[in-house]
């Protein structure tokens, strides 16, 4: 039989539910079943039944372990290849046909090029597999800022994990009717089997993988990897790449930030959202909880890792979180560090590449101080605690619904958004950048968030303390030429009556004994204190080459010992050092000067002068 005759044939016995109504989505199904060759197609209702019956079949083909249901309820382990353990970004790409429209900033292929390389890959490459389809909402279904998008995949840990991640399922079709928008996303694991071959635990493509981007048609493939941000495709590549692009064309913001509402001993709510490089604690500043001397301040979730923002019709920028669930690493979450994130992993909850305890539960490095006696590591191997190994792989991950969140907001699911009164962006900086500043206006905030950078952590790049330039923590992430985006928030910022504040924040500055110069984690609510009372107009600051910056009396400090010396150590502005910085973002203007708008290589001088001034 052609295969367009056997893929017409999969999809009349597939059963398309008679709520499916929009042709050329069908369509669509049929010509990748076409090209993929799945066993069948299974339309996804997102229903509990639908989840526990994935759930069941992983089990029962060695995939998936069941935790002990009465320490975890409902709690499930997943052991990935070792060789596909986080999102590649040297196998991400952007492909348009001006390779400058990705910019400096992405992996290029041309379009035609990449397509004869993913036909060649996708053709046959689901076949003993079920080809699932799976509709979601990124936001609210319905609201006016979320967006719909279908992910055909033949992984079931896709299926189970985008209904925890994404409000999925047969009520996406209601939204969508017979001809609604939608971002094609197709994902293979790329491994076929073959009549009769067995089946391992978690297949994937160790030859080739892809995760490509078209911006033109809007559309997603992803070839090879199940793991994260390669394969759940709402996250990364729809939620920021393709929605980064979507909302330039369309007046809006598709940003790498968590959101959290900040609310104040007299009741006074204020929203704030922040952008931080990936492993920078963002889930744990969306659940922060305040120290016991701030009585009366109290932290709220929207999000931990993505927000889209529009402008409303009262001249303020309004936020949703796109997502329904969080898909946070777990190593380094514990008491201390993110409570409320270790109470929300008690019970339904899909750990991947945890290790695993003799009672069957989950334990990671960092969740207790004393590692228990034995485990079986994340590759499933025997662990002692002094085997010299890690139990939990550095990148293993939990997937929660947020629902299950404690510190969770009462607008987190509100389809028009909460308003946005700050954007804070900081980054891993050992000196330099001082502990928080308010830029003087918005084009000063976004030259901040603009020029911000991180040092690099072993795990990114096997190199420490080297800075790595990621303009708005969008490094990986923006869909299109960094110039460009840059230009977009300049535009957004003259576009609306209400603009929030920018602030910059190190939380990572260190002492000439290389120790943390600030405590962190809950001490950082008074540095969210100081901006949400900057907003109000009801705390001082000193005036500086690099803006607003608090002055030791404007902080609240009851209850934590930090002398006047230590703040001006933290808010200290050094001016060799910021010669060097300077430096460094005129490299980072060189690579981006095709679409770099003038604005920047202005305010570098500017700043350049200012500081030049100071210090004489
Ligand atoms: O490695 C992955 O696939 C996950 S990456 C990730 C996951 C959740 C939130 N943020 C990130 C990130 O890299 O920024
Ligand atoms: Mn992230």
């Amino acid at each position: 039989m052609a295969q367009s005759t056997k893929a017409a044939d999969l999809i009349a016995r597939s059963g398309v539910p008679a709520y499916v109504k929009h042709g050329r989505l069908i369509a669509w199904v049929e010509e990748m079943a076409a090209l993929c060759e799945p066993e069948r197609i299974v339309w996804c209702d997102g229903s509990q039944e639908e989840y526990d019956r994935l759930c069941e079949e992983m089990i029962a083909a060695g995939s998936m372990i069941r935790l002990d249901p009465a320490k975890r309820p409902n709690s499930f382990l997943v052991r990935s290849d070792p060789a596909d353990v986080a999102r590649m970004e040297d196998r991400t790409f952007v492909c348009t046909t001006d390779p400058d429209d990705a910019g400096p900033n992405n992996n290029w292929v041309a379009p035609a090029e990449m397509k004869a390389t993913l036909n060649g890959l996708f053709k046959g490459c689901m076949r003993g597999r079920p080809m699932y389809v799976i509709p979601y909402s990124m936001g609210p279904l319905g609201s006016h800022i979320a967006h719909i998008g279908v992910e055909l995949s033949d992984s079931p840990y896709v299926v189970v994990s985008m209904r925890i991640m994404t409000r999925m399922g047969a009520p996406v079709y209601d939204v969508l009717g017979s001809d609604g928008e939608f971002v094609p996303c197709i994902h293979s694991v790329g491994m076929p089997l073959e009549p009769g071959q067995k089946d391992i635990a978690w297949p994937s493509n160790r030859e080739h993988k892809y995760i490509v981007h078209y911006p033109e048609e809007k559309s997603i493939w992803s070839f090879g990897s199940g793991y994260g941000g390669n394969a759940l495709l709402g996250k990364k590549c729809f939620a920021l790449r393709i929605a980064s692009i979507m909302a330039r064309e369309q007046g809006w913001l598709a940003e790498h930030m968590l959101i959290l509402g900040v609310t104040s001993p007299a009741g006074e709510k204020s929203y704030v959202a922040a952008a931080f490089p990936s492993a920078c604690g963002k889930t744990n500043l969306a659940m922060l909880v305040p120290p016991a001397a701030m009585e009366g301040w109290k932290i709220t979730t929207v999000g931990e890792d993505i927000a889209w923002i529009k402008p409303g019709a009262d001249g303020r920028l309004y936020a949703i979180n796109p997502e329904a669930g969080y898909f946070g690493v777990a190593p380094g979450t514990g008491p201390d560090t993110n409570a409320t994130a270790l109470a929300m992993l008690d019970a339904d909850t899909i750990f991947t590449n945890v290790a695993l305890t003799p009672d069957g539960d989950v334990w990671w490095e960092g969740m207790t101080k004393t590692p228990p006696p034995e485990l079986i590591d994340w590759q499933g191997k025997p662990w002692t605690p002094d085997c010299g190994r890690l139990a939990a792989h550095p990148n293993s991950r939990f997937t929660v619904a947020a629902t299950r969140c404690a510190s969770l907001d009462p607008e987190w699911d509100n389809p028009n958004g909460v308003p946005i009164s700050a954007f804070v962006f900081g980054g891993r900086r050992n000196d330099t950048v001082p502990l928080v500043a308010e830029g003087f206006n918005w084009n000063y905030g976004v030259y901040m968030a603009a020029t911000m950078g991180s040092e690099t952590t072993a795990a990114a790049t096997g190199k420490v303390g080297v800075v790595r330039r990621d303009p708005f923590a969008m490094l990986p992430f923006c869909g299109y030429h960094f110039g460009d985006y840059f230009n977009h928030w300049l535009r957004i910022g003259h576009t609306v009556d209400q603009a929030p504040r920018i602030y910059c924040v190190n939380w990572f500055l260190r002492d000439e004994k290389g120790g943390f110069m600030w405590p962190g984690f809950g001490e950082n609510m008074r540095v969210l204190k100081w901006i949400v009372e900057r907003t109000q107009g009801r705390v001082g600051a000193a005036e500086t080459a690099l803006g607003w910056i608090p002055r030791y009396e404007d902080m609240d400090f009851r209850g934590l010992d930090i002398s006047r010396e230590r703040f001006e150590q933290l808010t200290r502005i050094d001016a060799e050092l910021w010669r060097r910085e300077l430096e460094q973002h005129g490299e980072l203007f060189e690579q981006l000067k095709s679409r770099l708008p003038r604005e920047m290589t202005l305010k570098r001088e500017l700043f350049a002068l200012d500081l030049w001034r100071d210090a004489a």
